[in-house]
């Protein structure tokens, strides 16, 4: 019998389960999967389709405490970005050296770290699927597959092509669509861009995201674009496309792309909303953080960000002590 690929997911989120879930329901290539999480979860799990269909799929599950044996070929790290980096300390001594590594955090806070710190490849993956998890209802064994997106992956060094295009193509076969890109760097900003222009306005005024188009949220919208988008252009990374053609002049190709996510999405609760309403921290480090560092090193003004990152850590500061 040939000896099936391993690959463990460690945090598993809605996200982490989507991949987990997917790569153990596929037929070709069969791979073995683990979820790996703070507690063990359940074996039998249940995957719901966008199309509704149920797939069942029984799993191996540990917890951070208590890792099964042998070793990953694939660790795929799904944690929220804020619990990266201490998620990977628990792991790194019991991994194998040369183990592919692959991060899937928004913001642009842990990659470059973890890239540095980590003895192997490091793949880096944005991805926009959506998936939520359905705890009260099956006992923390569902997620639900709420609509397809797409994945890219690459490493940050311009190195690793060829795991990251194997690595794609058993995500896509898998029922995730997948590219291996060589400029994920310019992606992991094009995504955190859209994020901070749309998750810390929306946890903090608990709106859904198309309501961010109305007065008085869309003038707020427009100047947080300006900011990233001067801070972008200071850090060379190039204006995203505008649908349709030609790459617009920075500031258009960023008003452009935002919109269109929030029109994409203008039913959603954003993830920052739903860690604002769930009591959790939300991931304003990760994805504010490294655009205020960068204006700081180009001596550009945010206020606006700058007003908005003051919220969300007073918040958080605030429910960790009410967690106390
Ligand atoms: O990625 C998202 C998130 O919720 O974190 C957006 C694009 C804002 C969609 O809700």
């Amino acid at each position: 019998m040939t000896r099936r690929e391993a690959h463990w997911i460690v945090g598993p989120g809605a996200l982490g389960r989507l991949i987990g879930l997917r790569l153990a329901t596929h037929r070709a290539p069969a791979v073995s999967v683990t979820l790996v999480g703070r507690r063990r979860l359940s074996r039998e799990q249940v995957l719901v389709t966008p199309e509704g269909e149920r797939l069942a799929a029984r799993v191996t599950t540990a917890s951070l405490d208590a890792l099964p044996g042998g070793a990953p070929d694939r660790l795929h790290l799904t944690t929220k970005a804020y619990a990266a980096e201490a998620a990977y300390a628990s792991l790194a001594p019991h991994l194998p050296p040369g183990t592919p590594l692959v991060l899937w955090q928004n913001g642009f806070g842990c990659q470059p770290r973890l890239s540095q710190r980590h003895e192997g490849p490091v793949l880096c993956a944005t991805t926009t699927e959506g998936a939520y998890l359905e705890e009260q209802a099956a006992g923390d064994a569902r997620v639900v597959h709420a609509g397809h997106g797409e994945t890219l992956v690459g490493s940050l060094d311009g190195h690793h092509a060829e795991l990251a295009d194997e690595l794609a193509a058993t995500l896509t076969a898998a029922g995730l669509p997948t590219r291996a890109v060589g400029d994920i760097r310019q992606r992991l900003w094009q995504k955190l861009a859209v994020n901070a222009a749309i998750n810390p306005l929306v946890a903090r005024f608990r709106i859904r995201n198309g309501q961010l188009r109305d007065r008085p949220f869309r003038p707020l919208v427009e100047a947080i674009i300006d900011e990233v988008a001067a801070i972008l252009a200071a850090e060379g990374i190039a204006p995203p496309g505008v649908e349709g053609g030609e790459s617009a002049g920075g500031l258009e190709g960023w008003r452009a792309l935002v919109w269109r996510v929030v029109a994409g999405t203008a039913n959603n609760r954003a993830s920052m909303l739903q860690d604002v309403l769930a009591g959790r921290p939300t991931e304003h480090e990760a994805i504010l953080g490294p655009l205020l560092a960068a204006a700081d090193g180009h001596h550009l003004p945010t206020p606006r960000l700058a007003e908005l990152a003051a919220w969300l850590r007073s918040r958080d500061l605030a429910q960790a002590g009410r967690a106390c």
